[in-house]
């Protein structure tokens, strides 16, 4: 029988904040791994803490340079170019994307030193009565951190969406320079992140969904499936899609048994969930007298873009809002100051009747086959770097949609294989990164291959599956230049 929910609003009018532990640090001596996003704000937040600090990073280019000159000047000693084990580490604070294998960490381990990651750290910094509430999962983290920031604000709470999204948590845990901290943070975490986390506990936490993604990191699924378990800390409220059987059984397996347990889903709601009712988001979870009572949130119409995934999105970001208290006015209000991330299903043009969409945040086949799903016709911009997945399931489920598929990077021969075994009669297009003729780009080539197999009524889809790394900095850069190609084309 799962245990009672209750909302607890514990977020409001904390003016002053109980300072986390300051002396933890002071004269030991910490190794930060990594001089990207989250290294720099653990090695200052370390520095101020009295902790004299080693950082180190593999690269060394125009990048990383300034920003070790500044630490340097700062008071830490920063190593580029390799990473050596600082002697006399007492403690080592990995940026996320760190492999265990890679040697550091495996030294490290080695000499019996603690290793944690940049949100454990900022976790035992934390002022004690800032409130956490977590989101892990495959797909939608950052959509549904950015709602559930939005629901807060609309509820007047002094809330910020931090981690994975972007802004480093330990950037949100000390005070700013006005001395300000937030009382409320609306949490992305990644599995790499919980991997290294031991001791977070958010007052309530989802896992939206999980699908194979991250494989050569952690190892196998269910590594990666239980390192997004550990969101469910002791006491955390667990928030499940009750669609998703990992989703369930890791609120079951690995969160707190006495914790209260909160189901969201697309159908009609039982008592203690949220979910749909025509076309209402309806809350039976953090209403008094769940039996007999319902709540309801918003309408369909105001979740944005429209599409099935986003709708449990929006229950999940408003499960976590009703668990501190949000007033069902204020979950609409959020959703309609929410704003939609570019490159998540972005609409980029109309060009001879066919739409071109730009959903290049697609990294991972989950993440493809629900934009894949919205669109009845489409040719398919596929392909990078797979992380170890798999993607015949994602090709036997769209082939009946597929008018053509367009294949890059460096791992297209796997969804070449697939299209060939499940979707034989759907023509492919493979554009080459090299060989792009003088004046157009890689992305114009690929644009070009996609018009050239679209018919008028047609979708074409940048949703590739892949991580895009080998052939572009990241997956906004992809989309950028596909949105651009497009343009082009006008
Ligand atoms: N490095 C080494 N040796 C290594 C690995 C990395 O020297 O073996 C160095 C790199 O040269 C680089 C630094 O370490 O300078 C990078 O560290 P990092 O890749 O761990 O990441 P950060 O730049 O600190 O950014 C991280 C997250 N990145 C990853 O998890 C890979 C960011 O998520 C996050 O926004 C940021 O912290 C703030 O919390 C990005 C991401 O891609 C968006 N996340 C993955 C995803 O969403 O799928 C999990």
């Amino acid at each position: 029988m799962d245990a009672e929910v209750t909302a607890v609003d514990d977020t409001r009018n904390t003016s002053t904040k109980n300072s986390g532990s300051t002396d933890a640090f002071d004269g030991r001596k910490v190794c930060v791994a990594g001089l990207g996003v989250s290294g720099p704000p653990v090695a200052r937040a370390l520095l101020a803490r009295g902790a004299r600090v080693s950082v180190v990073d593999g690269r060394d280019d125009d990048t990383v340079r300034p920003v070790a000159d500044a630490l340097r000047e700062a008071g830490a000693e920063v190593i580029l170019g390799g990473t050596p084990l600082p002697e006399d580490c007492d403690v080592v604070v990995t940026s996320p994307g760190w492999r265990p294998t890679s040697p550091l960490l495996v030294r490290a381990a080695e000499a019996g030193i603690e290793v944690i990651g940049d949100v454990e750290l900022a976790w035992r910094l934390k002022p004690a009565d800032q409130v956490w509430l977590a989101v892990t999962g495959t797909n939608g983290k950052t959509t549904t951190v950015r709602m559930l920031e939005a629901m807060l604000r609309a509820d007047g709470r002094d809330a910020l969406a931090v981690g994975n999204v972007g802004t480093p948590v330990i950037d949100a845990v000390l005070p700013d320079a006005d001395g300000h901290v937030h009382d409320i943070l609306a949490v992305e975490l990644s599995s790499f992140q919980l991997h290294w986390s031991s001791s977070v506990r958010p007052h309530a936490a989802v896992v939206l969904n999980v699908a194979p993604d991250h494989l050569d990191w952690h190892g196998g699924l269910e590594p990666y499936a239980r390192a997004k378990g550990r969101v469910f800390a002791r006491g955390t409220i667990r928030v499940v899609n009750t669609t998703d059987d990992w989703s369930s059984r890791l609120a079951r397996e690995d969160g707190d048994p006495h914790a209260p347990m909160v189901g969201f889903g697309p159908d009609t709601p039982k008592a203690g969930g949220l979910g749909v009712v025509e076309d209402l988001l309806v809350d039976r979870a953090f209403v008094s007298e769940p039996h007999d009572n319902a709540e309801e949130l918003a309408t369909l119409d105001d979740v944005r873009p429209a599409a099935p995934h986003n709708v449990a999105n929006a229950l999940a970001a408003a499960a976590l809002a009703r668990s501190v208290g949000v007033a069902p006015g204020s979950v609409r209000a959020g959703l309609a100051a929410f704003e939609p991330e570019p490159h998540r299903i972005a609409f980029v043009a109309t060009v001879g009747g066919v739409d071109y969409v730009d959903d290049s945040k697609a990294t991972n086949p989950h993440a493809a086959a629900a934009s894949l799903g919205a669109y009845p016709s489409v040719v398919w911009v596929a392909g990078g770097l797979l992380k170890g997945a798999e993607v015949d399931e994602l090709v036997r489920m769209a082939a009946d949609r597929l008018r053509g598929a367009v294949l890059i990077g460096a791992d297209r021969a796997r969804l070449r294989r697939a299209l060939t075994e499940h979707a034989p009669k759907v023509p492919l297009i493979e554009v080459e990164a090299e060989g792009v003729p003088e004046g157009r780009t890689v992305m114009d080539e690929v644009v070009a291959a996609a018009s050239s197999l679209a018919q008028e009524g047609d979708t074409v889809l940048l949703a590739p599956a892949a991580a895009s790394m080998d052939m572009f900095t990241d997956y906004p850069e992809r989309g950028r230049l596909f949105a651009e190609a497009v343009e082009r084309m006008l």
